[in-house]
């Protein structure tokens, strides 16, 4: 097996019993795809919430946030022909796509690294307005300078766009709206700058031609993207044969810019693989794994609310080490960590 992960002992580190609903008549479904900072001296999550309304016999009800940002719920007949229920993420209605949980982001402190606790000062982040309506979800985090910028899925019925909100203290918020339009996401800004330009990796979708494939793109001010380009495609029979999208920011080493990125297959099987990309040239790919550096394996990323599925978008790194959180079958968290000299050799290969 190509796995050269290190699970932690302790994980999942987090699973849905371990926080409050936002609302008593929510139930929370599952914790997954936290961002991960530094903030104060903590280690800090922003971990997204999924929750569901409780389920009546015989009825399916799904939750969207309605003009003026409260939770409405939509209720169908669990007999009617029109409903497919088959995926457990979403579920459709006479053609027309809802998700069964609706996403928030949730902000959690840790001083060891391992267990973590929210405090009363930093409120959840909410979905707002009309590109939010099905709520937040895995947002990365960036710290450039004294800002951080959080990149995150937008989700409505427009369509799943990424959004961008910055912040300096985590309790005012600037936000700076749809920064890539329908249908993107997996969006992570490089840390840096690379030659006085911003750039991130973004994952947009074109279904007839092309597909799910991670493109770069540069930025004069980090908020207006442009010159996009093709990095990394699928790849047939590998396990990246159906999308492939960035994890978290671009980690720099002398070898280039190592990124893990999840890849899936036609059933849903997600994986990570890593992708290096030149220093001073980001479009220019020098290696990619042939075999995925981590695939689900334990119990908890095989099966859960969305089984086999390893999927990340944060971590921390000090020295060679990586410590990498992840969503665990789209219900848990947990941390696995990774040294970049073995990544790396393994992109020799
Ligand atoms: C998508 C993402 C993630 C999720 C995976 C697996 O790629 O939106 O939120 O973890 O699917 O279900």
């Amino acid at each position: 097996m190509a796995d050269i992960s290190i699970r932690h002992k302790n994980n999942p580190l987090l699973s849905p019993k371990n926080l409050i609903p936002s609302d008593p008549s929510m139930i929370i479904e599952c914790l997954l795809n936290p961002g991960v900072f530094e903030f104060d001296g903590r280690i800090g999550l922003l971990v997204r919430v999924a929750e569901r309304t409780a389920q009546k016999e015989g009825t399916v009800s799904v939750p969207i946030y309605n003009s003026k940002g409260n939770v409405e719920i939509l209720n169908f007949d669990g007999a009617d022909p029109k409903l497919d229920t088959s995926d457990a993420r979403l579920i459709s209605y006479d053609g027309t796509v809802y998700l069964t949980t609706i996403s928030h982001l949730r902000l959690l402190f840790s001083d060891d690294a391992t267990t973590f606790y929210e405090l009363d000062e930093y409120p959840p982040i909410f979905g707002e307005g009309e590109y939010e309506s099905y709520g937040i979800e895995d947002c990365r985090v960036v710290k450039i300078k004294d800002t951080y910028y959080l990149t995150y899925t937008m989700v409505s019925p427009n369509g799943v766009g990424v959004g961008l909100r910055t912040t300096k203290d985590w309790k005012n918020f600037e936000h700076k709206g749809m920064i890539l339009s329908p249908h993107n996401k997996d969006c992570a800004i490089f840390e840096e700058r690379i030659n006085g330009k911003f750039y991130a990796l973004h994952r947009p979708s074109s279904p007839e031609l092309g597909g799910n494939y991670i493109w770069l793109g540069e930025s004069l001010d980090g908020e207006h993207w442009g010159n996009h380009k093709c990095i990394a495609k699928t790849r047939k029979d590998k396990f990246d044969s159906k999308r492939l999208g960035a994890g978290a920011a671009p980690i720099k080493t002398e070898k280039g810019w190592l990124q893990i990125y999840h890849g899936a297959t036609a059933e849903h099987r997600y994986c990570l693989g890593a992708i290096l990309l030149d220093l001073k040239d980001p479009s220019i790919v020098i290696a990619r794994s042939e075999e995925p550096i981590m695939e689900p394996s334990a119990d908890y990323e095989r099966t859960g609310f969305f089984g086999e599925v390893i999927f990340t978008n944060g971590h921390r790194v000090s020295g060679d080490q990586i410590e990498m959180y992840y969503g665990a079958a789209d219900e848990f968290v947990g941390l696995a960590t990774f040294s970049i000299k073995e990544i790396l050799k393994t992109l020799e290969q």
